[in-house]
C-alpha cells in the first residue's frame, strides 16, 4: 500500500475539515444502519483530531463505544478511468467505512493506515456520502489491552493498563486519491554502504492487467541523476554517495516508473536516505559509526486536539528537540503520524519505532482495578487472539515505515511481562515475524523494572537491551544517592549478562512547573534536574549504555487518579511546551557532545 501522491499519473484530495459527528451512547447505530442517511443528533467535529476534548462535553470525553463521522464529497470530475482510493491514515482503535450504502473497509488497530478501492461506487463529478464508525473499546483482544467495567446502572467505564489518555477518533488525514488502473502497489527500499559507495536496493509490487516494465531513477538532493535501473527488483551502486546521517537528513528521490513501450503508465516518488544500521557487540552503529541516543520518549498529545496530528505543533516540537540537543526519540507508545517520520527523515533525527503494544502486564495496574492476581498471558487474558492482532500490528507498522531512514530500530512492546515462560512463548513468534518483515533493522522491546537482567527471558530474543528505570521516583523517591547506586548496580548486571548495547528508554520524575525547593524534594523542578544529573553520572560510567531517552518530552494527559496531577508531569516541557529547569540541564549536557 502506497501513500497518496500528486504527480504526472496520480492525484490526491484531502478530506480534512469539519465532518458531521454523533457519539453512539446507546450503541444502536449499527442496528439502525446510521450509514444509510444523515446521522441523528449530529454535531460538527474537526478531522484530524481526537473527539474527546474538542466539545465541552464531559460525557463525550469519557465516551466508550462507537462514534460516527460522516461527510459528502464530490469526486473530482477529471478522475475518469482511474482507480479511486479512499484512505484513512488512522482511525482509533478500529473502524468500519461505508461509501453511500456500501461497506468498503474494516480495520483493527488505531495507528496504522488502511484504504479501500471505491472506484465501482463513485462517479467522477458526482457526490457521495462517506460514513465511518470509529470504536474506542479496549479489551484483552486489542493492542493496547483494556477492560470495560459495567456499573449496576449499565454505564460503562474503560480501564486500561497504560498511562496515557485513551484518545480516539480520526487522528490523521483522510484521503481520496487516484492511481492508474495498472499501478505500483508497493515500493520497498533498502540501503547499505560499501566504503564510500552507497547501495540502494529496490523492489516493487504491481497490480493490474496491463503488461508493464519497471524503470527506476535515483536523483540526489540537487536534482542530479546518480543511478538508473530496471526490473521489479534490483540494486543501484552509487559511488561517493551522499549519506543520510544523524543531524543531516540528506534525501535522495527514487523515481519508480511503470512503462508500456514508451508510455508512462504510473510513477511514484520514494524518498531514500542512504545509510546503514548495525549492532556489533555493545555498539549501535549508524554508517559504521557508534551512535549514542540522546532524546525522549514522546507522546502524540496536544491541548484540544488530543492525538490529532497538527503540522505547526509538529514543527515546533522538532524545533525544541533541536534547541535541547536531542538527536532521537521513541514513538512511545504507538506508531506516530507518518508526517512525523517524514520530518525526522528530513532533519536527520533518529527514531525507535514502537507498536501500540503497551500494558501487556497485568502485574502493573491489574491490581489497581481488578483485585487479586491475574495471569498476563493466558487464553482468558492476553492470548492467541491478542497475539494475532499484535502480529498484524507489527506487520502493518513495518509495511508503513520500512522506507524511512530515520527508523533504525523496531520496538515490539513497552514493558510487557517478560520474566515468565508464557511471555517468552508469546514473543518468540512476534520477533520472528518482525525479522521476516524487515531483515535489515535490529528488533527489541522495552523491559520493565519488575524483570531485571537475571529474570527477563525475552531480552534474549532482542538485538538491543532497552530498559525503563525509575530509581529515585517509584523506588527510593527523594533519595538520589540510593537511586544512583541502585541504577548503576542494575545496569552493570545487564552489561554482564548480555553483550548488547543498552538504551535507557525511560527515566524521569514528575515535576510541577513552578514548584521549587533547595532540598531534594520530589515534584520540584530542582529534583527533576538533579535526578537527571544522577542518572547521567551512571550512564557515563557504564560503557554498554549507548542511549538516554528521558521520560517524557512534555507533560501529557492520562486518566484521573491519585498518582497523577492533571496528567503525567514527567515532561521536561509543560504540555504547552514551556521548558522546566531540567530542560536547561539536558541542553547543557546534550549540546556539549556532537550528534
Ligand atoms: C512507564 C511507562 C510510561 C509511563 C511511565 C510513568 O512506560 O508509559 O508514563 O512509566 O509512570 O512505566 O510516568
Amino acid at each position: 500500500m502506497l501513500r497518496p501522491q500528486d504527480n504526472a499519473r496520480r492525484e490526491s484530495k484531502s478530506l480534512d475539515g469539519l465532518w458531521d459527528f454523533a457519539s453512539d451512547r446507546d450503541g444502536v447505530g449499527r442496528v439502525q444502519q446510521w450509514w444509510t442517511g444523515p446521522l441523528p443528533a449530529r454535531r460538527l467535529m474537526p478531522v484530524p483530531a481526537s473527539y474527546n476534548d474538542v466539545l465541552v462535553d464531559r460525557e463525550l470525553h469519557d465516551h466508550v463505544g462507537d462514534a460516527w463521522y460522516q461527510r459528502s464529497v464530490t469526486v473530482p470530475r477529471g478522475w475518469s478511468d482511474q482507480r479511486i482510493v479512499l484512505r484513512f491514515d488512522s482511525a482509533t482503535h478500529r473502524a468500519v467505512v461505508w461509501v453511500d450504502d456500501h461497506q468498503v473497509a474494516e480495520h483493527e488497530g488505531g495507528y496504522t493506515p488502511f484504504e479501500a478501492d471505491i472506484t465501482e461506487f463513485v462517479t467522477p463529478g458526482e457526490s457521495v456520502r462517506i460514513t465511518v464508525v470509529v470504536n474506542n473499546e479496549l479489551t484483552f483482544r486489542s493492542i493496547p489491552p483494556g477492560v470495560i467495567q459495567v456499573a449496576p446502572d449499565g454505564s460503562r467505564t474503560q480501564r486500561y493498563y497504560h498511562d496515557f489518555f485513551n484518545y480516539a477518533g480520526l487522528h490523521r488525514t483522510v484521503w481520496l486519491s487516484t492511481t492508474p488502473t495498472t499501478h505500483l502497489d508497493d515500493v520497498t527500499v533498502t540501503t547499505d554502504l560499501d566504503g564510500t559507495t552507497g547501495i540502494v536496493g529496490w523492489s516493487v509490487a504491481i497490480a493490474g492487467a496491463r503488461p508493464v516494465s519497471v524503470r527506476v531513477t535515483l536523483v540526489d538532493a540537487e536534482g542530479i541523476v546518480v543511478g538508473n535501473g530496471e526490473g521489479i527488483a534490483g540494486e543501484l551502486r552509487v559511488a561517493d554517495a551522499e549519506r543520510w546521517e544523524p543531524g543531516r537528513g540528506y534525501l535522495h528521490d527514487l523515481v519508480v516508473e511503470l512503462v508500456d513501450a514508451d508510455e508512462l503508465v504510473d510513477r511514484y516518488h520514494q524518498s531514500v536516505g542512504v545509510r546503514s544500521v548495525r549492532v556489533e557487540g555493545t555498539r549501535f552503529l549508524i554508517n559504521g559509526e557508534p551512535f549514542y541516543f540522546k532524546g525522549f520518549g514522546m507522546h502524540e498529545d496536544l491541548l484540544v486536539r488530543g492525538k490529532g496530528h497538527d503540522t505547526a505543533s509538529m514543527v515546533h516540537d522538532f524545533e525544541l528537540l533541536g534547541w535541547i540537543g536531542a538527536n532521537s526519540f521513541r514513538t512511545s507508545h504507538y506508531p506516530y503520524a507518518e508526517e512525523v517520520l517524514d520530518h525526522a527523515d528530513r532533519l536527520g533525527i533518529v527514531v525507535i519505532d514502537e507498536t501500540a503494544a503497551v500494558g501487556l502486564n497485568l502485574a502493573i495496574g491489574g491490581g489497581f482495578f481488578m483485585g487479586g492476581t491475574h495471569q498476563t498471558f493466558s487464553e482468558d487474558t492476553i492470548g492467541s487472539a491478542t497475539q494475532a492482532v499484535h502480529r498484524r500490528a507489527i506487520e502493518e507498522l513495518i509495511a508503513r515505515d520500512k522506507n524511512h531512514p530515520s527508523v533504525v530500530l523496531w520496538c515490539l512492546a513497552n514493558e510487557p511481562e517478560s520474566q515468565t515462560d508464557e511471555s517468552l512463548a508469546y514473543f518468540e513468534p512476534l520477533f520472528a515475524a518482525a525479522r521476516e518483515a524487515d531483515p535489515t533493522r535490529p528488533v527489541g522491546f522495552v523491559n520493565v523494572m519488575l524483570a531485571p537482567a537475571d529474570k527477563c527471558k525475552v531480552t534474549d530474543l532482542a538485538d538491543v537491551v532497552m530498559v525503563n528505570r525509575y530509581y529515585g521516583w517509584y523506588f527510593d523517591a527523594g533519595n538520589l544517592a540510593a537511586a544512583e547506586r541502585g541504577l548503576e548496580a542494575e545496569l552493570r548486571a545487564w552489561a554482564a549478562r548480555h553483550d548488547k548495547p543498552i538504551i535507557v528508554t525511560e527515566y524521569g520524575a514528575d515535576t510541577i512547573a513552578g514548584l521549587h525547593s533547595v532540598d531534594q524534594v520530589p515534584w520540584s523542578e530542582e529534583y527533576q534536574s538533579e535526578f537527571f544529573d544522577a542518572y547521567h553520572r551512571v550512564f557515563d560510567r557504564v560503557d554498554a549504555v549507548v542511549g538516554e531517552h528521558v521520560w517524557n518530552f512534555a507533560d501529557f494527559a492520562t486518566t484521573l487518579g491519585l498518582m497523577r496531577v492533571d496528567g503525567n508531569k514527567k515532561g521536561v516541557f509543560t504540555r504547552d511546551r514551556q521548558p522546566k529547569l531540567a530542560a536547561h540541564t539536558l541542553r547543557r549536557r546534550w549540546r556539549a557532545t556532537p550528534t
